[in-house]
């Protein structure tokens, strides 16, 4: 049995590469944040009780910025592949705190990595970089592409990019970046634009909300499905070598697109809702991601199977059924 540790294992990537590694056969390590009220929610059809010997799910109570936690629990369950998730993730967010993304999404980093290095142990690590990092680079991007960051958050994973690239220079490590564009989900952090959206559409419907306020609907991004992405994710820990990778749909659409395309599932007009508030907008923005992931389609073999149409579907339709409401076929 593989043994595999996962960072950010309660959010919404963490909650879908445990399922896949779960179905795969592996014993899974998590760590999660002390927090004064449940955070497991999106492991809840995969969560073990601890006490049944054969459990395969094994969390631990831990944080970004604690290394010595990260190494000793390293050093006790010897994993075999380690998925480091875990960041500080909201890009508006990291405009307010900078040092905090910085540490958290960046230097946690070099955290696991020195971990691994001291404990000697023989551990495949996947960093989770963003597409983000490319900044004001134009479309299309892949991973000859110049970064070009534009937020704290992207200059907190360029360190973590540029970490995990030299430590498998230097030390000849099995260390690969995961450079992801955009991916959503019914688990989705609800602050994220998609869900913010979906989760409006839904509570419009339900009479429980009468305005949408958002921010700059403009910006292109290139969405993709989370459970698609996941499963490059391990694709690139089971390579003969160690190599980064672009992980995208390349196919780009505008915050509006979106935004019409979630309202139009319900019949109703998306400018009869929305309101724009600036205080969505951020200092430097990310106008254009496209992103083109054929090397990942040839080495690989992984491509996306969930159109745009069918993700903002699958978005709507669960937070409809959240808020009891149902979405009429066709
Ligand atoms: P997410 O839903 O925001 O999950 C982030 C995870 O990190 C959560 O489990 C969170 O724990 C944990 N975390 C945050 N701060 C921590 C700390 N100080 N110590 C320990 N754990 C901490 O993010 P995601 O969408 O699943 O993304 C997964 C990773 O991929 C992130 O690194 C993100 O930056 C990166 N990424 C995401 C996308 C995307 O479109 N989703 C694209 C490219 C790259 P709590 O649950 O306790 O908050
Ligand atoms: O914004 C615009 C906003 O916060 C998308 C993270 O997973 O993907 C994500 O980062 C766009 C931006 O995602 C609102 O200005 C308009 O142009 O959903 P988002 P993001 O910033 O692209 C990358 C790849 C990651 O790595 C990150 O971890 O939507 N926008 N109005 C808004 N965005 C938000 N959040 N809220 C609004 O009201």
């Amino acid at each position: 049995m593989k043994t595999a540790l996962i960072t950010g294992i309660t959010g919404q990537d963490g909650s879908y590469l445990t399922e896949l590694l779960l179905s795969k056969g592996y014993l899974v390590h998590g760590v999660i944040r002390r927090s004064s009220s449940f955070n497991t929610g999106r492991l809840d059809a995969v969560y073990q009780d601890p006490h049944v010997e054969a459990a395969r799910l094994c969390l631990h109570y831990g944080d970004l910025s604690d290394s010595s936690m990260l190494a000793s629990l390293i050093r006790r369950i010897e994993p075999q592949e380690i998925y480091h998730l875990g960041a500080q993730s909201h890009v508006r967010v990291s405009f307010d705190m900078p040092e905090y993304t910085a540490d958290v999404s960046g230097l946690s980093c070099i955290r696991l990595l020195e971990a691994i290095r001291d404990a000697k142990v023989a551990c495949r690590f996947y960093q989770a970089s963003s597409s983000e990092m490319f900044g004001s680079s134009p479309p299309p991007q892949n991973e000859n592409t110049p970064f070009a960051p534009r937020s704290p958050y992207a200059i907190a994973k360029l360190h973590a990019y540029w970490t995990t690239l030299n430590y498998r220079e230097a030390y000849g490590m099995y260390a690969v970046n995961g450079i992801l564009f955009n991916h959503e989900s019914p688990r989705r952090g609800p602050t994220f634009v998609t869900r913010k959206i979906t989760r409006a559409v839904a509570k419009i419907v339900a009479g429980r909300q009468k305005h949408l306020y958002l921010g700059n609907l403009d910006a292109k991004r290139d969405w993709g499905y989370a459970p698609d992405y996941v499963e490059a994710m391990w694709l690139m820990l089971q390579q003969d070598a160690p190599e980064d990778y672009v992980v995208a749909t390349g196919e780009s659409h505008t915050v509006r697109e979106f935004l019409e395309a979630a309202f139009a599932l319900v019949n109703l007009k998306s400018e009869d809702y929305v309101r724009i508030d600036p205080r969505y907008y951020r200092p430097t923005e990310v106008d254009s991601l496209l992103g083109d992931a054929a090397k990942a389609r040839h080495k690989l073999g992984w491509a996306p199977r969930t159109t745009f149409g069918e993700l903002v579907r699958i978005m709507v339709e669960a937070d409809l059924k959240a808020e009891g409401v149902l979405l009429a076929k066709g």
